[in-house]
């Protein structure tokens, strides 16, 4: 079957069986055109919330999967590739932060959204890398401990010098590998473009970008901005769906190795199979969890997340 001949096979198992599929803007193009949703972990987490379909595919990850059902407990939640894990999530379990929040009692336990449910559940307030700025800024608490992800925490901590940071060893691999000398390299091949970074990259990296945000940060600061190129430092996904939605832009990728292997598992036939039944897993959390992992989850909301 081609490509075409399964994405309408595709459509219509999913109108048959009332299922809203959601596809992160990390997964690949042909997934995010037959999805009804495209977007960051939270955003498409709210939107499941949102729709009236009982059944929703997160074609992404599993804590993406897990925020969604901690959103949605009672919707039936798949996740497209149960292999698809993240390497961030799982740096950091509940026993570990548990013994560092006995180190440090007076902190704030702020989680990024990239961690599992289990962890949520012993944070004080979830952030995305949107967020998570403003919701240092508004939380009362004047010292902050950053879990998992140093390189967002270091970006956070620089934006909000007066409140006192403590930061872990974890991150994403493929973001924490990209090397200063690229970006260099890269201007000196496109003097013209600007270049997008996502803030889970080193500070090295962070502090020569014109622009350091979110996914949707990024995709959304190009797609406004007059220039017409551009350097995309986060999985190379972006910047191939920047291209197709800027034909009139140029958009390279900071480095060719910026791929990223857990939110490429899914393929379309996955998603097929996910639809069929023979493919897939269904998320499962229990009552508790998800009461726990969702306070931390309604701080972010209030906060302005
Ligand atoms: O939370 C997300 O969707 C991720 C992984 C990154 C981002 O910047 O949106």
């Amino acid at each position: 079957m081609n490509v075409y001949d399964m994405q309408q096979k595709i459509l219509q198992l999913k109108k048959e069986k009332d299922v809203c599929i959601l596809a992160h803007s990390y997964v690949a193009r042909e997934i995010s055109e037959i999805a009804d949703f495209t977007g960051d972990s939270y955003g498409l987490s709210v939107q499941a919330a949102k729709v009236p379909n009982q059944t929703v595919l997160m074609c992404g990850v599993r804590f993406m999967a897990e925020t969604c059902k901690i959103l949605s407990p009672e919707k039936r939640v798949l996740l497209s590739n149960p292999l698809a894990g993240g390497p961030m999530a799982e740096q950091m379990d509940k026993d570990m932060i548990s013994q560092v929040k006995e180190m440090y009692p007076d902190y704030l336990v702020m989680a990024y959204v990239n961690t599992t449910a289990e962890l949520k559940t012993i944070a004080d307030v979830c952030v995305t890398s949107s967020s998570a700025v403003q919701i240092a800024k508004a939380v009362e608490s004047d010292k902050i401990l950053f879990i998992p992800d140093c390189n967002l925490g270091a970006f956070v901590a620089k934006q909000v010098p007066e409140k006192t940071f403590k930061l872990l060893q974890g991150g994403c691999p493929i973001h924490a590998a990209v090397k200063p000398e690229a970006v260099k390299q890269m201007k000196a091949l496109h003097p013209e473009a600007l270049v997008l970074v996502h803030p889970e990259c080193v500070p090295a990296v962070t502090e020569q970008a014109d622009y350091v945000g979110s996914t949707t940060g990024i995709m959304a600061y190009a797609k406004k901005s007059d220039a017409k190129e551009f350097i995309i430092g986060t999985e190379i996904s972006i910047a191939e769906h920047l291209q197709y939605d800027c034909p009139d832009k140029m958009f390279y990728p900071l480095t060719k190795h910026l791929i990223c292997p857990n939110m490429k598992s899914t393929t379309l036939v996955d998603v097929y199979r996910n639809l069929t039944g023979e493919f897939g897993e269904e998320i499962q959390l229990d009552d508790e969890t998800i009461r726990l992992a969702r306070r931390c989850i309604d701080n972010m909301i209030r906060l302005g997340g």
